[in-house]
């Protein structure tokens, strides 16, 4: 047995040969939970909103938007299929009668991997059977711990019908799982959000004044208070411009900013989705523009005692990002969102990230909806950032500075979980 001293000794050791880097770095990131910044997902508590199984897993938005690239189907017809009848033909189509090439088809192979299902089924029977004899609690911590997660991040717009149900109703989360409080209704939608503001009894005019301002930070201050957000967050469009002559600019300046800073809140800015690019897709016809950075940048530079934390949906905005973090100290980088969340590119953003500011951000989010998502999105995200962060090792130790395993733990832990939680201050399910 290894004596605690001998032990702290042996992680002190240089690691000067590269096979052993990699084993104690793909240990490292083996074995450190991570937070998952940014996700769908809800816990049981929230009834319809907590997805998983087969069913929800096939008919996720990612690959109704493939399966129409393998099918003469319209999308009328398809619409009108029950939600089983959609999974059987999403199955049938994009993994029996063509072979799953894609990151998101790739994902379910290695769900189905994970509780050791047949990956080569010809229909469903054993999938179905097997989700739904799980016992469900047993299932979301043999989930959580597969995909070694800590800590789940919700996406909680309090204009969402369901969503406002299940929070009147007084529910307590699993305290594993975090609010985000998510503004696009509030910030994309302003002629909708008068709406739900008036039927939650707050007495706003569509004309954005004193008296609105006012009690729209109270519709906040409210929900702050029920949901213990652990950031605000919106997703803007690729055409978003800070400072505008808008309602969004009037809204982030006069009511939001001033909320973060009250509530001690990062501001959670999404960048680059174009909403319905093709609406018969319904929630899988969104697209992605090019953002500008600039808008980015201002906003960082106006409020410099507030904390942003950032993800953008083009590849082509990557760099800058990149760029404007070095620039401002009050800006996360987060993720790979949405489209970028592939190999090729995680691997590229995780690289340039790396390169340009050091593992001062935080590299991945699973933007999972359905629980079991977690664990392929977190695996395969695993594997390329051992990839990048071992590259990055290597071309150290060729420099002359070998690492210890110490330094490597302490790295992963930032990257994974430290970078978030000291960002917003957040203190993890663990003494909730
Ligand atoms: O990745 C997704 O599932 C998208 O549909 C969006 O939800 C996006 O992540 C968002 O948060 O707006
Ligand atoms: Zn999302």
């Amino acid at each position: 047995m290894i004596s605690v001293v001998e032990g702290q000794a042996l992680q002190a050791e240089l690691l000067t040969d590269k096979g052993n880097l990699r084993q104690q770095l793909e240990l490292a990131i083996r074995k450190t939970p991570a937070i998952d910044v940014h996700t769908h997902v809800h816990p049981l508590e929230f009834d319809s909103l907590f997805l998983s199984g087969i069913d929800d897993l096939l008919t996720y938005h990612y690959l109704i938007a493939e399966v129409f690239r393998s099918t003469d189907l319209s999308h009328a017809q398809f619409w009108r299929m029950t939600k089983l009848e959609r999974a059987d033909f999403i199955w049938k189509t994009l993994f029996v009668e063509n072979t799953p090439l894609s990151e998101a088809t790739r994902g379910i192979v290695t769900i189905l991997n994970a509780f050791n299902l047949d990956t080569r089924a010809e229909n469903l029977a054993e999938a179905r059977e097997f989700f739904s004899s799980q016992d469900p609690r047993e299932h979301l911590d043999r989930v959580l711990e597969t995909a070694c997660v800590s800590d789940v991040v919700m996406t909680n717009d309090p204009f969402h019908d369901q969503e406002l149900v299940t929070w009147q109703a007084g529910i307590e989360p699993d305290a594993r799982f975090h609010a985000s409080l998510r503004l696009d209704t509030l910030l994309n939608d302003w002629p909708t959000a008068v709406d739900g503001l008036k039927s939650q009894g707050f007495n706003v005019s569509t004309t954005l004044n004193t008296e609105t301002h006012l009690e729209i930070r109270r519709f906040l201050d409210k929900w702050i208070l029920r949901m213990r957000p652990v950031y605000m967050a919106v997703s803007l469009p690729a055409d978003f411009e800070y400072p505008a002559d808008d309602e969004r600019t009037q809204l982030i300046r006069e009511v939001i900013l001033p909320t973060a800073h009250e509530h001690n809140l990062s501001l959670a800015l999404m960048m680059g989705v174009r909403r319905g690019v093709n609406p018969a897709l319904r929630a899988a016809g969104d697209g992605l523009g090019k953002a500008d950075i600039t808008a980015l940048e201002r906003i960082c530079a106006d409020y410099p005692e507030a904390k942003f934390l950032a993800t953008m949906l083009s590849r082509e905005n990557q760099h800058e990002l990149c760029v404007a973090a070095r620039k401002f100290n009050n800006l996360m980088p987060f993720g790979c969102w949405w489209f970028l969340n592939n190999p090729s590119i995680v691997s590229e953003i995780t690289n340039e990230r790396l390169e340009l500011i050091g593992p001062s951000f935080v590299p991945q989010h699973s933007d999972a909806r359905v629980l079991e998502q977690l664990i392929y999105k977190w695996q395969h995200a695993r594997i390329v950032i051992t990839e990048s962060l071992y590259e990055t090792y290597a071309r150290l130790l060729d420099s002359g500075r070998p690492v210890t395993s110490n330094e490597i733990v302490r790295d992963v832990s930032r990257l994974f979980a430290g970078n978030f939680s000291k960002w917003v201050d957040f203190s993890g399910s663990t003494t909730r």
